[in-house]
């Protein structure tokens, strides 16, 4: 083969795990490989100069800023799309499509409505030669050079059967991740960070020196075609996206064909669902009638296409003003600031208030009692405050000042330095922080007492007819018959499902306790590591008391050594059993009933009961990589050698443990021993 060949082949097979990478989003060889063959051309081509050309892939990003854009006439216009905000709205553009056609039924292409910037993209003979941005439609700029450093975009395309000119369409964007790192270094180099993704796609491509843009993190996704010349397409919509996709041209993979109305309702509905766990925002979705023929009988109006809409998602972001900000206060005593804002209909509910996370979160911010501030509600999450429109900010607008005493008990508020949360030290006499425990203890997840809402916890600690959790147990139908909004009825309900959540696992128990750190996962955690596998000889209730009494007893260490707990978990945990109040808590609940079934057994695992202890350092994996390995087989790793330590794994420069483990006659294991070890559960 001549370097020539070779230089050809190398571009190919570069091309090719271009696609597979940036593409297809399914790398083929690891990426070590791909540099081989990306150095192997860089210097064959910088050998000979004579032999590179514009479509090779190491051409993406060439040098020097321009001094501006130049501009492009778009031979087919690039149109823009009718919105629908409503279902209603979507309808009437569906009817109006089957009046004109004069047809039952259409299908549709059904497609993410991506939230970037409309770019062109013209390929002849398969080579990228021009990229540019939407414009007015009509007249765009040339940004052919930032394009072509964008990986998604092939600087020439893949297989057979591309028309000679080819123009294609989509959307450049930039996704979350990218976009979060980014303005983590625009913010650690002392610059003022992008508004949203989109402006920071823009912001990208708008770039006079292409490599800048290079170190953006853009990709482009495409949706159309607008000039073709010199070959032909399939005549649907939904094919023609398809063949750019073999063509080495990234088309989103969830884009389907729907039948009818109906099916774009329930399209839309899906891609709201799944909104917010994509990647990259969209702001709706794009119906296309999926026939090419049917389009053409459509036409157009003004500037945008009748076979196309786009069905808009409510919006996430809107403008308000902040009417006060004031306190809450958590189940662990944290105190949030909320601000209250002017009531404002944002991504499909009215919002009030919005959290303000900490003091640092607000300074940050900079958020005034009286400014005006963008809000955001995405998806189910708690609404936000994007920002403050400073330009709008009133003369009168006033700084928050953290309370000193809590709003709800008047006890002091504290604040651990290094901690960015403020706390109620009040406690458990902190009737906001009971009302937060026993609405925990109370949850779905947690005890799953039916019929307790919130607002009849408040009632219950308002009036005083509970203090703790336990005294939920105490309650009978009459007290509770004579609450608000509670009749005969509901109150004989509340009292079943009372009785009904005393069986329960050991698992929901821990977790509706309320330890500060221990969600359900460590909660599980612990219910693994404490409960009985059976109880012989002993009554339900006597094995729950034994069960509680193992992990009340449990040390520091004996915490640290389960997986998935750390130093600071273990402290909340033994801080929590060492409080009298806790325990008399728990005995009430006990005494009350409450019992869970033996804990199940999770299959036998080859290092379960082994408890091992890692010191110095290791060659061929870390300290910590070892423990996930040990763990992930069952076994127990602690960080301090006892009696009952199974073996001590000693790396290089061992000290104290390995000392400790031979006085103690533990064996010692060395990092070959260690990764025998590990090598049985391969
Ligand atoms: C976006 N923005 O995702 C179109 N678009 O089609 C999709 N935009 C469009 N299609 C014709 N998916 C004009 C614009």
């Amino acid at each position: 083969m001549n370097i020539r060949q070779r230089i050809e082949k190398l571009r190919d097979q570069i091309r090719y795990h271009n696609y597979r990478y940036y593409v297809l989003d399914d790398p083929e060889i690891p990426d070590a490989e791909y540099d081989r063959l990306m150095r192997e051309l860089q210097e064959l081509e910088a050998g000979h100069p004579e032999l590179v050309t514009p479509d090779s892939p190491t051409q993406r990003v060439g040098a020097q800023a321009l001094e501006g854009f130049g501009e492009v006439r778009h031979e087919v216009p690039m149109l823009s799309l009718e919105n629908a905000f409503s279902d209603e709205e979507l309808a009437e553009f569906d009817r109006r499509v089957r009046e004109r056609l004069e047809v039952d039924e259409v299908e549709y292409a059904a497609e993410p409505k991506l939230d970037g910037l409309a770019i062109s993209l013209l390929y002849e003979e398969g080579v990228l030669v021009r990229g540019a941005t939407r414009g007015d439609g009509a007249t765009g700029e040339d940004v052919t050079r930032n394009v072509r450093t964008i990986h998604s975009v092939p600087l020439r395309l893949i297989g057979k059967g591309y028309p000679r000119r080819l123009e294609v369409r989509g959307e450049v964007i930039m996704p979350h991740e990218g976009f979060r790192k980014l303005n983590e270094r625009v913010q650690a180099e002392g610059g003022k960070p992008f508004v949203n993704p989109r402006n920071a796609a823009a912001g990208s491509l708008r770039q006079l020196d292409p490599r800048i843009t290079a170190r953006r993190p853009l990709e482009m996704y495409c949706y159309g075609v607008g000039l073709v010349e010199g070959g032909r397409l399939p005549n649907r919509h939904s094919r023609i996206l398809a063949r750019l996709r073999d063509w080495g041209l990234r088309v989103y993979k969830g884009i389907e064909t729907v039948r009818g109305l109906g099916g774009c309702i329930a399209y839309y509905e899906k891609m709201e669902r799944v909104r917010n766990s994509l990647p990259f925002d969209i702001d709706g979705v794009v119906f296309k009638v999926d026939r090419l023929d049917q389009q053409q009988a459509l036409g157009f109006v003004a500037r945008a296409p009748r076979w196309a809409i786009a069905r808009k998602f409510p919006a996430q972001e809107e403008l308000t003003r902040v009417l006060d900000i004031d306190v809450q206060v958590g189940r662990t005593g944290a105190i949030t600031p909320v601000a209250r804002l002017e009531p404002v209909f944002v991504g499909g509910v009215t919002v009030t208030n919005a959290t303000l996370h900490n003091e640092d979160e607000i300074r940050r911010k900079d958020v005034r009692i009286g400014d005006w501030v963008i809000v955001r509600r995405a998806g189910d999450v708690i609404p936000e405050i994007v920002r403050v429109v400073k330009e709008r900010r009133p003369r009168n607008a006033r700084r928050f000042v953290m309370p000193r005493k809590c709003p709800v008990c008047g006890s002091d508020i504290e604040r651990v330095e290094g901690e960015a949360i403020a706390r109620c030290s009040g406690g458990l006499y902190c009737p906001a922080q009971r009302k937060e425990a026993i609405k925990h203890f109370a949850s779905r997840r947690a005890m799953d007492i039916e019929g307790l809402g919130d607002k009849l916890v408040e009632q219950l600690v308002d009036q005083e007819l509970i203090h703790d959790v336990a005294d939920l147990y105490r309650l009978d139908a009459d007290t509770l018959a004579g609450l608000e909004r509670m009749g005969q009825k509901s109150a004989r309900n509340l009292i079943r499902a009372l009785e009904a959540s005393k069986h329960t696992s050991l698992e929901r128990f821990l977790f509706a306790l309320g330890i500060r750190e221990v969600g359900e996962v460590t909660a599980r955690a612990l219910a693994r590591a404490f409960g009985s596998s059976d109880g012989k000889g002993m009554s339900d209730s006597e094995r729950a008391r034994a069960d509680i009494e193992r992990l009340a007893r449990a040390s520091q260490e004996e915490l640290e050594a389960i997986p998935d707990i750390g130093p600071v978990v273990a402290d909340h945990i033994v801080r929590f059993f060492k409080q009298p109040h806790n325990r008399e808590v728990i005995d009430k609940l006990l005494q009350a009933g409450i019992t869970w079934p033996p804990q199940e057994q999770v299959a036998e695992q080859p290092l379960q009961g082994k408890t091992y202890v890692l010191t110095g350092t290791l060659s061929r994996m870390t300290r910590s990589e070892a423990k996930e390995k040990l763990q992930a087989l069952g076994a127990k790793v602690s960080g301090s050698v006892s009696s009952k330590t199974t073996a001590v794994i000693a790396g290089e420069k061992a000290g104290s443990k390995l000392a400790r483990a031979e006085k103690l006659g533990v064996p010692v294991l060395d990092e070959d021993d260690l990764v025998a070890l590990l090598e049985q559960g391969a």
